[in-house]
C-alpha cells in the first residue's frame, strides 16, 4: 500500500505514484478516501468535473451562499475573510448545520485593528438551519420541492418562471425524473428526516429563488456519510435548477482539508486506473502500468485485517488513528510484515507499527530545502483549483533531514530495477525537472492553456488556475449534459429499527479548533465552550432527560449495529448542547473505535463518520476508573 495524506507537494506526489506504478501496483489509498472522495465520485457524474467550480473572485459576485456541513471558523479560518466581505455586502448566507458553529454565526477579523479594538463583529449566517445530521438530502429535497411546485404554479398561471427553464432544457438531463421525485415526497417525511420545518425549507427556497448567482459551499458534513455521494449530487441538483453553475458568482465549492489533497489527485494519486493517464505514463516511462483497480483507504484496511497486505508505506499521515475500527485495526497492524512511514512529526502510527518498521523523518514545507541544484521550491493546488509555488523559509530542524522528493527517489532507486527513462537523482536534485515531467504527463493542466511555463506561472500572486470545463458550461459527463441525479433515500445514515428509535442517537464525529486531524494540540474547544477534556458527548437536553441521564454525568457510547462486534468508548462526559434531538456529537479521533469499517458509502467508500448509530449508557463507578 502506497498511502498519502494530502500534504505532500505535487512534485513528491507525482514521484510517489510513479514509484508505485513502476513497482507494479495501483494500491494508492489516500486521506481523501476518508474525506472528499464523495465529491470526487459525485461531481464528475453531475457536472463532469472532479473539482469545484468556484474561484476566489466568485465571492465578490455572488448574491447568495448556501453553506452546508463545513465549519469555517475551525477548519478553514482564512475563508472567513471571504465570508465576512460577502456578509458585509448584505448577501444572504444560509447555513445548514446541526450545530450553531461560532465562526458561522459571527466573526471578528483579527487583522482589522478597528474590529479588534471595538470588539465589533460581523454577522456571517443570515439564516441558520439546524438540521439533523444525515438530513441534508431531505432538507434540499424540501427546498427543491418548494421551487418546483412554485414553478408548476407559475406555468399554470402563465406567470414568470421560478426555475431557469432555458438552462435546464439546454444544459441538463434527468430533470423530469428529479422533479417527479421532489413533488412525490410528502412534507411530513421531509420534515422528519431533515429535522427542519416546512416553513424553514420554503424560506430557504425563497432565498435561493430571489438570487441570481448562488454558490454552494460544503465540507465533511456532507461527504462523510453512507449517502455522501447522494448528498453532493443533491447539492448539484439544487444548483442546476436555476443555472447556478458556469456563471460568475455561482457554482459549487467543496472545501478541502489538507493543503495539497486536491493536487495529489491531479498528478495521479488514485487507486482508480481510469483516473490516471496510464497510456501517457506508459509512453513517457517505457513500462506497462498495472490496469487493475487498487485499494482505497477502507479497502486497504480490509486487506490489513485479512492479512492480504504485506507492506504499508505512508507518505505522511497517521493512518491507524484516522481510519475506522480502531481496535481491530491496531491489532492487525502489528502483524504487518513491513511498515514505512515518511513523517514530519511523531505520532501514534509510529508506535503501532509492523514487524519490520522504518521511520523516515522528512523536511516540512516551511523548512529550507537545499539540493544539488540549490534551494528548492514545490507547488500545491488549493480547493479553488489554483496551483501555486511554496518555498521553505526556516532552517531545517536537523541537518540529517531529507526532503520528501529525495526520500521517494532513494526508496525508488533501492526498490526498482533501473529505468533509463526515470532519472530519480536528477529529479531529487532539481524539482523543476519534476515539474517538466508533470507538464509532459498533464499538458492540458500544466502547459497548453498557459502563456508562460508552469515554472513561472506558479509564482503569480494566487498561482494559476487549472481549466474547469464546467465553469464554461462544458459538461464532460457521459451524456454531455449536466445531470440531475435522484438520490436513493432521504436519510444519509442507517435508520434504526422502529423499536430502537427512542434509544439510538446518530453520532457525528467532530474537530475542535485545537487539533489538526489526529494531532491534538490542546484539550479546550474555545468555540464550543469545552475546557480541559475532549471526552465529551454533546447531547440535546430532551434526549438527556429522556434517557434518564444528567448533564455532566459519565457515560459510555456503544455502536448500535448488530454485527456481533462490540464497539465501545468509555469515560465520556454528557454535555448538554444546542443540537437537534436524536443527534449527538463527539470528537475524532477518540471515537473512531465506534465506527464499523463497513459503515461507509457504497460508491465512494468514505466512512460514515458523520452519522453512526450509538447508544449512550450511564457508566458504573467501577467502569469509570481513574479520571
Ligand atoms: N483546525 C483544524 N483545521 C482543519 C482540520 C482539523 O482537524 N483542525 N482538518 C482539515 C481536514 S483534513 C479537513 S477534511 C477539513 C474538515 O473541515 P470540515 O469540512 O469543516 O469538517 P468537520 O470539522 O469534520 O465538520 C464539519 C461540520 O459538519 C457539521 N455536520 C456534521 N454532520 C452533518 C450533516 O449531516 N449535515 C450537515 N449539513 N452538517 C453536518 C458539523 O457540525 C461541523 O460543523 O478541515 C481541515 N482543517
Ligand atoms: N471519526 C473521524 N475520522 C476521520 C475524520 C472525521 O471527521 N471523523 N476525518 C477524516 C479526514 S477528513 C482525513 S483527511 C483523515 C486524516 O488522515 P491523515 O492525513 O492520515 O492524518 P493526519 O492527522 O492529518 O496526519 C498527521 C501526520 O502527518 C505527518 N505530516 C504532517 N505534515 C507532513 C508533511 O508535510 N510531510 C509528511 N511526510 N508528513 C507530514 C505528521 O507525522 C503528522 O503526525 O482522517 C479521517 N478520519
Ligand atoms: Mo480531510
Amino acid at each position: 500500500m502506497f498511502y498519502t495524506s494530502g500534504r505532500a507537494s505535487l512534485e513528491a506526489s507525482y514521484m510517489w505514484q510513479l514509484f508505485a506504478r513502476l513497482y507494479g501496483t495501483n494500491h494508492l489509498p489516500d486521506s481523501s478516501n476518508m474525506c472528499h472522495e464523495s465529491s470526487s465520485v459525485a461531481l464528475p457524474k453531475s457536472i463532469g468535473s472532479s473539482v469545484g467550480t468556484i474561484f476566489l473572485d466568485d465571492f465578490e459576485h455572488t448574491d447568495c451562499i448556501f453553506y452546508l456541513g463545513q465549519n469555517v471558523g475551525t477548519s478553514s479560518p482564512r475563508m472567513l475573510h471571504q465570508l465576512q466581505s460577502v456578509a458585509e455586502r448584505g448577501v444572504p448566507i444560509a447555513v445548514f448545520n446541526p450545530l450553531k458553529e461560532r465562526g458561522l454565526e459571527r466573526f471578528t477579523d483579527p487583522q482589522s485593528p478597528t474590529e479588534m479594538l471595538s470588539g465589533s463583529e460581523t454577522r456571517i449566517a443570515s439564516h441558520y438551519y439546524q438540521l439533523k445530521n444525515g438530513g441534508d438530502i431531505a432538507a434540499l429535497f424540501g427546498v427543491a420541492k418548494a421551487l418546483i411546485e412554485a414553478d408548476d404554479a407559475a406555468q399554470a398561471q402563465g406567470g414568470a418562471r421560478v426555475l431557469d427553464a432555458e438552462f435546464i432544457d439546454q444544459h441538463t438531463q434527468g430533470f423530469e425524473a428529479f422533479a417527479e421525485a421532489a413533488r412525490g415526497h410528502e412534507w411530513i417525511a421531509l420534515e422528519r428526516h431533515s429535522g427542519l420545518s416546512r416553513t424553514e425549507m420554503e424560506e430557504a427556497a425563497r432565498l435561493y429563488a430571489k438570487a441570481e448567482r448562488v454558490m454552494a459551499v460544503y465540507g465533511m458534513g456532507l461527504t462523510q456519510h453512507r449517502a455522501g455521494v447522494d448528498n453532493v449530487a443533491m447539492v448539484c441538483n439544487l444548483m442546476l435548477l436555476r443555472g447556478n453553475i458556469g456563471k460568475p458568482g455561482a457554482g459549487i465549492c467543496p472545501v478541502r482539508g489538507h493543503s495539497n489533497v486536491q493536487g495529489q489527485r491531479t498528478v495521479g494519486i488514485t487507486e482508480k486506473p481510469e483516473l490516471a493517464p496510464l497510456d501517457k505514463l506508459a509512453e513517457q516511462y517505457g513500462f506497462a502500468p498495472p490496469r487493475w483497480k487498487g485499494h482505497g483507504t477502507t479497502d486497504a484496511c480490509e486487506g490489513v485485517l485479512s492479512g492480504e497486505v504485506k507492506g504499508f508505506l505512508g507518505l505522511g499521515g497517521n493512518f491507524i488513528r484516522a481510519v475506522p475500527e480502531t481496535a481491530a485495526m491496531e491489532e492487525a497492524w502489528r502483524r504487518l510484515p513491513l511498515t514505512v512511514q515518511v513523517a514530519t512529526k511523531l505520532n501514534r502510527n509510529h508506535v503501532i507499527h509492523g514487524r519490520v518498521a522504518y521511520l523516515l523523518p522528512c523536511l516540512g514545507r516551511i523548512e529550507i530545502d537545499e539540493q544539488r541544484g540549490g534551494p528548492q521550491a514545490v507547488s500545491v493546488e488549493d480547493s479553488l483549483a489554483h496551483i501555486h509555488g511554496s518555498r521553505g523559509q526556516t532552517a531545517p530542524a536537523s541537518p540529517h533531514l531529507r526532503s520528501e522528493p529525495r526520500i521517494v527517489a532513494e526508496l525508488a532507486k533501492a526498490t526498482l530495477a533501473p529505468n533509463e527513462h526515470v532519472d530519480w537523482d536528477a529529479w531529487a536534485g532539481d524539482y523543476s525537472k519534476v515539474r517538466l515531467a508533470i507538464a509532459e504527463t498533464y499538458p492540458e493542466i500544466f502547459r497548453d492553456h498557459m502563456a508562460e511555463p508552469y515554472e513561472r506561472a506558479m509564482w503569480r500572486p494566487g498561482g494559476f488556475a487549472r481549466p474547469i470545463p464546467a465553469r464554461l458550461r462544458q459538461w464532460e459527463t457521459e451524456s454531455g449534459k449536466a445531470q440531475f441525479i435522484v438520490p436513493a433515500g432521504l436519510f444519509a445514515g442507517i435508520e434504526p429499527e422502529e423499536a430502537d428509535r427512542a434509544e439510538v442517537l446518530q453520532l457525528m464525529t467532530l474537530r475542535s479548533n485545537d487539533q489538526f486531524n489526529t494531532s491534538i494540540y490542546g484539550l479546550h474547544d474555545r468555540f464550543r465552550g469545552v475546557k480541559g477534556t475532549r471526552r465529551v458527548v454533546f447531547m440535546n437536553r430532551g434526549d438527556i432527560a429522556r434517557l434518564g441521564l444528567a448533564d455532566g454525568e459519565t457515560v459510555s457510547l456503544a455502536t448500535a449495529v448488530d454485527d456481533g462486534v462490540k464497539r465501545e468508548v468509555h469515560g465520556m462526559r454528557v454535555t448538554a448542547y444546542d443540537i437537534p434531538p436524536g443527534c449527538c456529537g463527539a470528537y475524532y479521533p477518540e471515537c473512531n473505535p465506534l465506527i464499523p469499517l463497513w459503515h461507509r458509502a457504497e460508491d465512494s467508500k468514505v466512512p460514515g463518520f458523520k452519522a453512526t448509530p450509538v447508544r449512550v449508557r450511564r457508566e458504573s463507578a467501577a467502569a469509570q476508573g481513574p479520571a
